[in-house]
């Protein structure tokens, strides 16, 4: 099928034409740039959220509840679960997709997990470009949920548009946070599983924390706690409603732009990062990168020097 077809049908938003499209995004398919090209105009609408914390915490639960609250506002809605760590999709990504199955014939949800097959710059570029076939589908809301472990989790959810950083108590989690500087990422913060023995305090510990490294002026956003049962649905509510807030203040002072545009800088840069590298690869084997190295290795020049020179030629 030609892309211009494939495309349209997303568009409609046929759920097959959109796991097509998110597939040649996944295996970095040659027709990507094609692809993108038609999806460009597209695109600007979704709202992306992302979710991040300690495995176990109660992501997937949260995001199927979360799917379920905007559901009942009558917006389409799109998940998407990155597998950073793993090559290809594992265990874990099927066990999420057997609970999200209460949204398994809703025509408005779209679940699709992604791993990051391992290639070079793999998610910096692929998580972006997936949201944007999302968002070209007519989702409203993408929720982005990370399923592997460390700071891959916080680099993607950093491409939301607003993140929320879930914790659970009785997991060690407030050092937990602190060690892997979400306390700076979290425009929202759940503590989930608030029906076990410990919410309050770590709700209170967490509150604390986040005063600490408070550096606010008057009109800054100051990121909410909000205490859920994402088991059973509950807060889940006052989650969107802080979530809506978070996105009207981002509107209104010019935050989302700002952040889509970072977030764009660095798919741009990693699209660019990736083809120089391949170009470098390129000239291995070949005369240039053999002449310089030569010249390295008897003392006439230096690497970085030989490395300006290398630069140059790809330039040409
Ligand atoms: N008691 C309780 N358990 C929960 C709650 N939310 C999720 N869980 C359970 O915690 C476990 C891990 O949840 P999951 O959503 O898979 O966590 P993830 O690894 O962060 O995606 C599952 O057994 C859930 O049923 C909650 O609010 N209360
Ligand atoms: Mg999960």
């Amino acid at each position: 099928m030609d892309v211009a077809t494939l495309v349209a049908q997303a568009r409609e938003g046929k759920p097959r034409a959109v796991a097509r499209l998110i597939s040649m995004v996944e295996d970095a398919s040659p027709r990507l740039r094609e692809v993108m090209a038609a999806l460009a105009p597209l695109t600007g609408n979704a709202y992306v959220i992302g979710l991040t914390g300690s495995p176990g915490v109660g992501k997937s639960t949260s995001t199927t509840a979360l799917v379920s609250a905007y559901r009942r506002l009558g917006r389409r809605v799109g998940v998407l679960a990155v597998d950073p760590s793993s090559p290809f999709s594992g265990g874990a990504l099927l066990g999420d997709r057997v609970r999200m199955q209460d949204h398994a014939t809703d025509p408005g949800v779209y679940i699709r997990s992604m791993a990051s097959r391992g290639h070079l710059g793999g998610l910096a570029w692929s998580t972006p470009q997936a949201l944007r076939v999302l968002d070209a589908a007519g989702c409203d809301v993408v929720v982005v949920e990370t399923v592997g472990v460390g700071q891959s989790e916080v680099e993607i959810a950093s491409m939301a548009d607003s993140t929320v950083v879930l914790l659970a108590p009785g997991m060690g989690d407030g050092i937990q946070a602190a060690k892997a500087g979400i306390l700076e990422i979290g425009d929202l913060y759940v503590v989930n599983k608030a029906d076990r023995d410990g919410a309050a305090t770590t709700a209170r510990e967490l509150g604390h924390m986040l005063s600490l490294g408070e550096a606010r002026g008057p009109g800054d956003w100051r990121p909410p706690i909000v205490k859920t049962v994402a088991s059973r649905g509950e807060g889940v509510d006052e989650v969107v409603e802080a979530l809506e807030k978070h996105r009207a203040w981002m509107e209104a002072g010019g935050e989302l732009r700002l952040r889509r545009r970072r977030r764009v800088a660095d798919e741009v840069e990693a699209i660019a990062v990736t083809a120089l590298r391949a170009r470098i690869g390129d000239l291995r084997g070949g005369r240039r990168l053999e002449e310089l190295a030569d010249r390295v290795l008897s003392g006439s020049m230096d690497p970085y020097s030989a490395a300006d020179d290398l630069i140059t030629s790809l330039g040409a």
